[in-house]
């Protein structure tokens, strides 16, 4: 249990759980860490509207689901700083939520904090403290729950990046479990693909890893069915940005033939995800929006293209991954297995935890 009541108290329990914050509120002002420079520099920079927030967001400077909504609380608590009209404070949160239809983490979060209709700082301020201290607490329960499905000596397979700075910076969804088996006594590799065009998986989860030590070999993303088929690879885990009831998975864009390999090969697919993940209110994963990103993070490469003037390109930022595909899922109350919607509804049973 982590009891912190005040942004400084929750500045300073990160600070001594040695939390690299992806995003942290300090002086009326966000803090974010510019995800687009790493891993060359570690910079924060400073975000003080609503506007600035939803920009830093379309712009990839903060992502992740976990990250996402952090920095979209900071961004409510900042608009209620300025003295919001409950109106204001609304559209503060439609302009955030609208960054990434496809993750469901925001549009929870910024719900959360206007169901409680006040635009009153200190209320808000409690609830975005409460808010990111359970979230730190379910990445531990995550860390632990899912290193329990790792075994000495495997190689786990992940896709993109749901490592701390993907989540509220104690472990995100993969990194904490591979971080937690290795506490718990367990040599594993990890493979990582690098994940186009936004390259979190290079850039990021590779760089995660390496800080501690633990083996990281980095493929291109249409390298990993070769790994899955040649017995390489015992595990795969991967982050989530929805889930649905019936199991079904938007995650980045790419999972889905993922999971495709790893079923033809016999491997498991863990998804992991936390309470603001879960969708329990949309039927399917064809009901998903799912985002689709400027043409140019395809045509281009570093701000130069190389694909031929003229030719078109499309770039789905997520993918669904049908809940038939995958083994189980890593929550903070425990792993779920096949049929979901039944370990789902036992697990989260309370009106507030399911709607
Ligand atoms: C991120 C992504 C991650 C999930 C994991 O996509 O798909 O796997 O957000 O989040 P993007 P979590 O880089 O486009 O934001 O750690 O909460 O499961």
């Amino acid at each position: 249990m982590l009891t912190v009541r005040t942004i400084s108290e929750l500045n300073q329990a990160m600070a001594d759980m040695g939390i690299l914050a992806p995003v942290y509120y300090s002086e009326e002002t966000i803090w974010l860490l510019d995800q687009v420079l790493l891993p060359f520099r570690e910079e924060y920079i400073p975000l003080r509207t609503t506007a600035d927030v939803a920009r830093a967001i379309v712009e990839m400077r903060t992502r992740g689901a976990g990250a996402i909504a952090a920095t979209a609380a900071y961004g409510m608590l900042e608009r209620a700083h300025q003295g919001a009209s409950m109106e204001e404070l609304e559209a503060a949160g439609a302009e955030m939520v609208a960054t990434r239809p496809t993750a469901s983490s925001i549009g929870w979060t910024v719900n959360r904090i206007l169901a409680l209709r006040t635009t009153d700082p200190e209320a808000i301020e409690a609830a975005v403290v409460s808010f990111i201290a359970a979230k730190i607490m379910a990445e531990v329960e995550i860390a632990r729950i899912g290193a329990s499905l790792v075994d000495d000596g495997d190689t786990v397979l992940t896709h993109c990046h749901a490592g701390t700075i993907a989540g509220v910076g104690y472990g995100g969804i993969t990194f904490g479990v591979f971080r937690q088996a290795v506490a718990d006594g367990k040599d594993i590799r990890v493979i990582a693909t690098e994940t186009r065009p936004y390259l979190q998986g290079a850039r990021i989860t590779a760089w995660e890893l390496t800080k501690v030590n633990i083996p990281v070999t980095l493929i291109t993303d249409n390298a990993a069915g070769y790994f899955l088929s040649t017995r390489a690879v015992q595990k795969v885990v991967v982050g989530a940005d929805r889930v649905l009831l019936n199991g079904d998975v938007a995650n980045k864009v790419g999972t889905y033939m993922i999971a495709l390999a790893a079923a033809a090969n016999g491997v498991p697919f863990y998804v992991g995800v936390g309470r603001a993940g879960l969708d329990f209110a949309t039927a399917r994963g064809a009901d998903i929006a799912v985002e689709m990103r400027d043409s140019r993070e395809v045509t281009d490469i570093g701000g130069r293209r190389i694909a031929a003037s003229g030719v078109e390109a499309m770039y789905p930022a997520f993918d669904i991954t049908p809940g038939g595909l995958v083994s189980a899922f890593i929550t903070e109350r425990g792993v779920i297995r096949p049929p979901f919607a039944e370990g789902f509804r036992e697990k989260y049973t309370t009106v507030e935890e399911s709607n």
